[in-house]
Parts: structure tokens; C-alpha cells; sequence
């Protein structure tokens, strides 16, 4: 079934694992797959411009059917593998609101966190400014905060949307994942320390851990103070 579908994806871009993440736990392996090297590039290639006008990834076909921004093919995938895998969306009415509430959250905490991690990169030299930078900062902190507070309430153990392995981890713990390779502290956020324990282990995720993460198991630790 897999061979039908091809993923054009870059390592450590928490978009594409994302995708990845959800391909794993719908049982779909065996799909094509192409590395691509954003140093080089190569998102800007014919190659995906051709599904992707936007030159970005994931790019993502199914078939002759493109489906690139993340979360729209992590939908895409439950919907259409409903009864393969793991089941990604919860019945039950509270679980199920919880988890489109975090999901959608997890973009503004995607946000806040590329604000401070890829700012240079983002922004030019000349206009960068170290009261920015301090500013994005603050605001990371402060939706780290959010976030480890969701976690205390739900108690030890949970996922973001409960007690279930919901869709608000396959897009949200991409972006936790990145926040732990940069330094946060488990000391200071130990609820979010655990959920990162947690998810480390489960299969989908250790299957579609960053090759780059793994050539190099500690990244920088520039988000050690938070
Ligand atoms: N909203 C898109 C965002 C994808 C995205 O921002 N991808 C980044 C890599 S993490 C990218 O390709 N950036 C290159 C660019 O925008 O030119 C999604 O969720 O799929």
C-alpha cells in the first residue's frame, strides 16, 4: 500500500517528522522517501517545486494526490487508514476536544520556538537586535510554561490529550523533541522531561528520529537557560 505514497523530507525539520510519525503509527513503511538537504537547497528543486510551490517540506504524495502541509497529511493519513495502525483520534468528546485544542496550540509553540532557534537564520544581520532576540525568548519561556502545566494536570504518564496516543502527539512532540535537543533542562520542566522519556521509547518515533540526531547525539545546548 505504502509504495504508492513518496515523502520528500529534510532531517530535524519537525514538519517532516511529523509526517513520519504518522506514517509510522498507520503501519504505512515501505513508502518512498527522499532525503533532502536544506543547506543545499535542494527544497527549492524542481523536484518539489513540481508538487510544492511553496519549495517547502514535507512534500507528500499519495498516489497522483498531493498532500504537503504537515498537519493536513497527518488528517489526511487517519482519515483515510482509519481502521490500520494505531487509532489517532479519540472518540470520546473531551478527549477528542483536547486534542484539536493542543494540536492547533502546537503551531503558536512551533512558532515561539523557531522565533528563538532559527533567528538567525530568519532574520538579517542588520536587523537583528539583542532586545529581539531576549523578547522571543520570554515568550518561549512562557509557553514552555503553559505546556508543562498542561502535562502537571493531566498527571504521570499521559500524552498531550490524555491518557491516549492521540494525533496532538504525532504533531506536537516534533517540536518538544527539537526543544530537548537544544538544551532544556528535564530538571526545570520535569513533566515535559517525562513526556519526552516517554515518547523517546515508543517505536514510531525512535523509527523516524533524525539521522543527524543520531550521528550527533548532542546538539547545542542553546536553550539550557529557559
Ligand atoms: N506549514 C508547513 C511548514 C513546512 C516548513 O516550514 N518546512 C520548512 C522546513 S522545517 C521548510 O521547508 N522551509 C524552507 C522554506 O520555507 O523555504 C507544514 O507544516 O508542513
Amino acid at each position: 500500500m505504502a509504495k504508492d505514497m513518496t515523502l520528500l523530507w529534510g532531517t530535524g525539520s519537525p514538519p517532516c517528522w511529523r509526517v513520519m510519525i504518522a506514517l509510522e503509527e498507520k503501519n504505512l513503511q515501505g513508502y518512498n522517501q527522499k532525503l533532502l538537504s536544506f543547506d543545499k537547497m535542494e527544497h527549492k528543486s524542481q523536484q518539489v517545486l513540481d508538487l510544492n510551490p511553496r519549495g517547502q517540506l514535507p512534500t507528500f504524495k499519495h498516489g497522483d494526490t498531493v498532500v504537503n502541509e504537515s498537519y493536513a497529511a497527518c488528517f489526511y493519513l487517519e482519515s483515510q487508514f482509519k481502521s490500520q495502525g494505531n487509532k489517532l483520534i479519540p472518540d470520546g468528546q473531551k478527549e477528542q476536544a483536547l486534542m484539536y485544542q493542543r494540536m492547533f496550540e502546537g503551531l503558536t509553540f512551533y512558532e515561539k520556538l523557531t522565533a528563538v532557534i532559527y533567528y538567525e537564520w530568519f532574520v538579517p544581520e542588520e536587523e537583528r537586535h539583542d532586545s529581539a532576540l531576549k523578547r522571543n525568548k520570554e515568550a518561549l519561556t512562557a509557553e514552555l510554561k503553559l505546556w508543562e502545566s498542561y502535562l502537571e494536570k493531566l498527571g504521570p504518564n499521559t500524552y498531550l490529550a490524555g491518557p491516549a496516543f492521540t494525533l496532538a502527539d504525532v504533531t506536537v512532540f516534533p517540536t518538544i523533541g527539537t526543544i530537548f535537543r537544544y538544551g532544556l533542562s528535564a530538571e526545570r520542566y520535569p513533566n515535559l522531561g517525562a513526556y519526552h522519556a516517554l515518547m523517546k521509547e515508543r517505536p514510531s518515533v525512535k523509527a523516524s528520529w533524525p539521522p543527524h540526531w543520531l550521528e550527533n547525539p548532542k546538539g547545542d545546548d542553546s536553550l539550557k537557560d529557559l
